[in-house]
């Protein structure tokens, strides 16, 4: 008995997710293999997906030769981290999420863009480290205005400074980045802020933003070493979206999978989200948490949903 197509798409999807290049190519052919060989149907579509699927990744694994700096999206939102050399990017990026990437005590460990996935409250976040941002970046020195060009597409930053060193040491970043016309929603993180004590990690918090003229909407601490640090970092990274994370339910049960949703959104933008059949049907939602009175308030298509509510669609 073959897996019913569905079943198949999704785990097909799955196993595809964070692939590139010829990892992506032989899980393609793998699952190819595992295809029943149906010439019409439901499993035939989905061959002629797999197949375009193979297409495309052998463009784009040309593409990325030819311009290796592009990062491609994946994750409900992506998010740079930048800073001065040896700052801890790589490090932060390595705790956050579970690729092996090269971290050094030296400058310039990282020569390239490095993206990498990070669950947040279920949701996957794409972070990218921007190494190499050096004085005279945006005039291209160094690579500058590839690096930058990274950065542009960015939905927001994550400025990270080591909190041992002076506030001055992000300066030249921040510049670099004012420089070339770069306005995004942003925080500083205040890296390895286990080589400082307590009090003196106070006053550095209170201080970190120095005579900047970016207005930053957190100041988190953080160190690798330690997980609660990190989950504070998640936190503001997650507010640095502007998403919010809504658990359908169905049948009763709340799934486990969040969907994000931009700011705002409606019962109607959530049923769009489920499926575009569901988004004609639907006539409102049974909902739970913050954003109802009681527990499976009945709302109506346009109640606006906040972060972290549960709710069931209704539709005729
Ligand atoms: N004590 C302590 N050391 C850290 C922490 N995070 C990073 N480091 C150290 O700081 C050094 C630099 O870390 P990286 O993560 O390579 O820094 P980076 O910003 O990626 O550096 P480049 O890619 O070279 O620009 C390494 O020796 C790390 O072990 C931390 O939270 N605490
Ligand atoms: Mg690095």
């Amino acid at each position: 008995m073959p897996m019913p197509h569905r079943t198949f798409a999704e785990v097909a999807k799955r196993r595809l997710v964070g692939k590139e290049g010829s990892d992506r190519v032989a899980t393609i052919r793998v699952l190819l293999g595992e295809l029943p060989g149906y010439r019409n149907g439901p499993y035939a579509d989905l061959r002629k997906w797999l197949e375009g699927e193979l297409e495309r990744t052998r463009v784009r694994a040309k593409v990325v030769h030819r311009d290796s700096l592009q990062v491609r999206r994946e994750g409900a939102a992506q998010i740079a981290l930048v800073g001065p050399p040896n700052a801890g990017k790589s490090s932060l990026l390595q705790a956050l999420s579970d690729i092996q990437i090269k971290t050094g005590d030296y400058a310039f460990t990282t020569l390239r863009p490095v993206p990498a996935l990070t669950r947040i409250g279920g949701v996957l976040v794409q972070l990218v480290e921007i190494p190499g941002l050096i004085e005279g970046a945006h005039e291209d020195r160094g690579g500058g205005r590839s690096l930058l060009g990274v950065l542009r597409n960015a939905d927001a930053i994550v400025y990270c400074r080591a909190a041992a060193e002076p506030a001055a040491s992000v300066d030249v970043v921040l510049w670099e980045v004012a420089a070339a016309g770069i306005e995004k929603r942003a925080i500083v993180a205040l890296t390895k802020s286990d080589e400082l004590p307590d009090a003196e990690l106070d006053r550095v918090v209170g201080t970190a933003c120095g005579e900047s003229p970016h207005a930053f909407e957190a100041v988190v601490p953080v160190s690798v070493l330690e997980d609660e640090s990190l989950d504070r970092l998640r936190d503001a990274i997650w507010s640095l979206t502007g998403l919010i994370r809504v658990r359908p339910r169905r049948d009763g049960r709340v799934d486990d999978e969040p969907f994000a949703l931009p700011a705002g959104a409606t019962v109607a933008e959530l049923a769009d989200q489920v499926h575009h059949e569901v988004a004609r049907s639907c006539t409102g939602a049974r909902v739970w948490g913050p954003s109802a009175r009681f527990d499976g308030q009945r709302v109506g298509r346009a109640h606006v949903l906040v972060d972290g509510d549960v709710a069931e669609v209704l539709a005729r």
